[in-house]
């Protein structure tokens, strides 16, 4: 164990040394006492190794250092040297732009210094920093700054942490500065650190940063603990964003935006990081995970959290469908592939590879069933109870199911199932009317190997779409039968209300019944999902299903719009990747061809329809992010596109040239690269023209191109040789080759394959955690046609076969062969 952790930068262009002091301590509670003590290191040159003046007995080994005939206390000095200048895993110490920042979870921080870098060993950290002043006057830490003087600083952090919460910044940026004084009265600097020229692009992070603080007091009782809240914006970074006690660090995709650059989709993207990451505050950081299996302790709750802050803030029923049709497209599909877990995995290869859809969306579902079993104030009561029990401590998913089950006196033992079982359960509905008695009797089973405890929400409908009986129904069995007596006619009911269970549900509601529950229901979330299965019955059986009477519906929705964007969600067809889930075998062309077909039907039949609302809604628009305002932009939007497609390119071109925000200039953008016309290459070009200093809207750039139908393998090649193509910063690569892995039909052939590999293997010497997100796209391939099944095989096979394959490729690739 640690008591304190100090730790000495000297950061310059290629000389980074490490100073690290330790004070360890042996465990109290251990059984077995040893003298003996291994630390984890990646990477470093030793330097010096020193226990009160004197080199310990030690062995340097794989990935790190033993260290033997140890007292049961004791100070370790390290020195050690780096080299961030060369670091582009992106983990540990690195640079991006020039300026120096870290990346610590899982396990960045063994690429600092020799260390016990695991999450349960916690300490209270004093960070040293001394660099050359002109180039580096912003040198920042976590905690409260203690000493400073240009060129060298003292940050002290008082909260114990596990050290991948560590966190190191030095550059010249720019600063945005507010404050927020807190309930009880603690007034709090915030600060936005960007380079100088985003700094009018910061307002938007700095009130999403105030209303996260707000939220968190209103909604769950939690207030900030530091005198200061640090972001910083790099634009070379894996992921998102990372939660560092007191001083985040993140992808500055998700920092910056302002209306001429952000789309409302990036808006609420920005305002939901910044409030994940300061929502792990609490719920990571005060209270942490005893091991990485505990990850969804953390990042399910948080999501959870954020979640819920967006759906208090802007449309709750959007955000939901929104989650859901996420949850089903990407973790239904990790689900069904070779990498399943469950939401607790109980073994890894490389940590890096388990921050999936499973550990936080699937993990963020079950959190919500606990919330949907005890209700707010239940949930609430659980949730001061586990701060109670385990502020200041590093804990496990049992620790948080105990404190629920205890302040609610509420028996989880058969829910944890959820946390065990990989896959997603499925569940059979049915029904029987009885006319003589009036009783409707529905029979509920669970069709899996597993049994899970999940709640059911309905709501039965009578003709005239009255609600005549709503509620939540247990499941805890196999099968279990509900019985609703005295109805007059038999109801129409709606199931999954909100879809209150990640489940696959089977029912044995008729076609007449889905149409109805689409105009009528009271829950959008169901009409909204019934309109889906629609959607998917007329592109994959069309003869099973007479498209006239789902249009006729659609008529009296589109001619009397209560709720914009609602009426968008549900005039978006599946995309071909849902598609592919709920086929038997993936033909990338068919499927594109069947879901086009019926996008042809959508324009004949609507057409004029989507005139008269596109004119309607094309006004004056001050961009304002309200729920009105941002669901009549996506249905203008979503208009403008069928009118493309259906040749009014004029409009399109029309919208594009003079839209006054990034919403609508990038839907008129997509839809001009959507469909061949003349206008398609004036706009790239002058898009690019208006744009090109804008690191993210030029994210936005490559990727409409690499998504449209009219790109080719030769086309990517092209734009990987453009300027402003970097092959190191994620988010670009991301944008060109993730981007164009998503446009199948392009995409899918023995010149995509060969792109693909070249650029894994590439990104396996460079940065492998990126390369194994990429291999991930090869994990379906036994679901192709045969052609295109062996050769994904065979580069699955000639990625395995490459010499010194990280970790990281090495986990994907072998499971997807398995
Ligand atoms: N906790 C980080 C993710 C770290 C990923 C490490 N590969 C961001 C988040 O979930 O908030
Ligand atoms: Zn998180």
């Amino acid at each position: 164990m640690v008591h304190t952790t100090e730790l000495s930068f000297e950061l310059s262009e290629d000389k980074t040394i490490v100073s690290s002091e330790v004070s360890y301590y042996q465990n109290p509670n251990l059984k077995n006492k040893s003298n003996f003590l291994f630390l984890n290191g990646v990477d470093l040159e030793l330097i010096s190794i020193l226990i009160n003046g004197v080199e310990p007995n030690y062995k340097l080994v794989k990935d790190g250092l033993e260290l033997s005939d140890l007292s049961a206390e004791f100070v370790l000095k390290i020195n050690t040297r780096i080299h961030p200048e060369k670091n582009t895993s992106l983990n540990g110490l690195y640079q991006s732009s020039g300026n120096f920042c870290t990346q610590c979870e899982a396990h960045g921080f063994r690429q600092i210094t020799y260390y016990l870098d695991r999450p349960d060993v916690l300490s209270v950290f004093t960070t040293h920093i001394k660099a050359d002043f002109k180039r580096y006057p912003v040198l920042l830490s976590n905690g409260n700054l203690i000493e400073s003087k240009p060129g060298e600083v003292t940050w002290h952090d008082p909260s114990l942490k596990p050290c991948y919460l560590f966190a190191l910044v030095a550059g010249d940026f720019a600063v945005l500065e507010d404050a927020y004084t807190t309930l009880s009265g603690n007034e709090v600097a915030l600060k936005i650190y960007v380079e100088a020229h985003n700094i009018d692009k910061t307002q938007f992070a700095m009130d999403s940063l105030k209303r996260s603080f707000a939220w968190d007091e209103q909604r769950f009782g939690l207030e900030y603990d530091l005198d200061v809240y640090m972001i910083v914006a790099v634009d070379d970074f894996n992921m998102g964003a990372m939660e560092n006690k007191g001083l985040n660090i993140f992808n500055s995709t998700y920092v910056l935006a302002n209306p001429e650059t952000a789309t409302d989709k990036d808006f609420i993207n920005v305002e939901a990081v910044i409030g994940h990451e300061y929502f792990h505050n609490w719920t990571g950081n005060r209270v942490t995970c005893q091991d990485w299996f505990q990850l969804s302790l953390k990042e399910g709750l948080t999501v959870f959290r954020d979640q819920e802050f967006t759906s208090d803030l802007h449309s709750r029923s959007i955000k939901r469908i929104e989650d859901v049709n996420g949850l089903r497209t990407f973790q239904f599909a990790e689900d069904a592939g070779p990498m399943k877990h469950p939401v607790r995995p109980e073994s890894y290869i490389e940590m890096n590879n388990f921050y999936t859809f499973t550990v936080y969306e699937k993990g963020a579902e079950v959190i919500r069933m606990i919330h949907t079993f005890l209700g707010e104030d239940g949930f609430q009561k659980g949730m001061k109870l586990y701060f109670e029990r385990h502020d200041g401590q590093a804990v496990t998913i049992d620790n948080f199911i105990s404190a629920m089950n205890d302040a609610n006196d509420f028996n989880f033992d058969v829910f944890m199932t959820w946390y065990s079982q990989p896959g997603t359960p499925e569940v059979e509905i049915k029904t029987n009317y009885n006319v003589d008695s009036q009783s409707y009797c529905v029979t509920i089973k669970q069709l899996g190997e597993h049994t899970y405890y999940l709640p059911i929400r309905y709501g039965l409908l009578n003709d005239q779409g009255g609600e005549v009986d709503q509620g939540v129904l247990v499941l805890s069995e196999r099968e279990q039968s509900y019985h609703f007596n005295n109805l007059e006619h038999e109801p129409t009911p709606s199931w999954l209300r909100g879809f209150s269970a990640p489940i696959k549900l089977k029912s044995d509601l008729t076609l007449a019944q889905r149409i109805f529950l689409i105009e009528n229901d009271t829950d959008s979330f169901s009409r909204w999902d019934n309109v889906q299965e629609l959607w998917l019955l007329l592109i994959l059986k069309p003869d099973q299903i007479d498209e006239t009477s789902l249009f006729d519906a659609l008529e009296n929705i589109l001619n009397n719009v209560q709720d914009p964007s609602l009426v968008c969600e549900m005039i978006t067809l599946p995309s071909e990747r849902f598609i592919h889930l709920r086929v038997d075998e993936i033909d990338v062309v068919e499927v594109k061809r069947k879901r086009e077909a019926v996008i042809d039907q959508l324009i004949n039949r609507f057409g004029s329809l989507f005139l008269n609302i596109y004119t309607n809604l094309n006004g004056d628009d001050d961009h304002e992010l309200t729920p009105e305002a941002v669901g009549a932009r996506s249905l203008k939007n979503i208009c403008l596109y069928y009118l493309t497609k259906a040749g009014k390119f004029e409009l399109a071109y029309d919208q594009f040239n003079n839209a006054n925000c990034m919403s609508d200039r990038l839907s008129s953008f997509n839809a001009l690269l959507s469909v061949n016309n003349p206008y398609k290459d004036k706009a790239i070009e002058k898009f690019f023209e208006t744009y090109k200093k804008d690191v993210q809207v030029m994210d936005k750039w490559f990727s409409a191109q690499s998504l449209s139908p009219m790109m080719s393998v030769n086309g990517i090649r092209q734009l990987m040789k453009h300027e402003l193509f970097s092959f190191n910063t994620p988010n670009r690569l991301r944008s060109v080759v993730g981007g164009f892995t998503q446009n199948f039909v392009q995409f899918h052939n023995q010149e995509g394959y060969e792109l693909l590999t070249e650029v894994i293997i590439k990104l396996n010497g460079s940065n492998p955690q990126i390369g194994a997100r990429l291999v991930s796209i090869y994990n379906h391939w036994k679901r192709y046609t045969p052609e295109l099944r062996d050769l994904q095989k065979q580069q699955l096979e000639s990625i395995l076969a490459i010499d010194d394959l990280s970790n990281d490729i090495f986990e994907i690739v072998h499971s997807a062969l398995k």
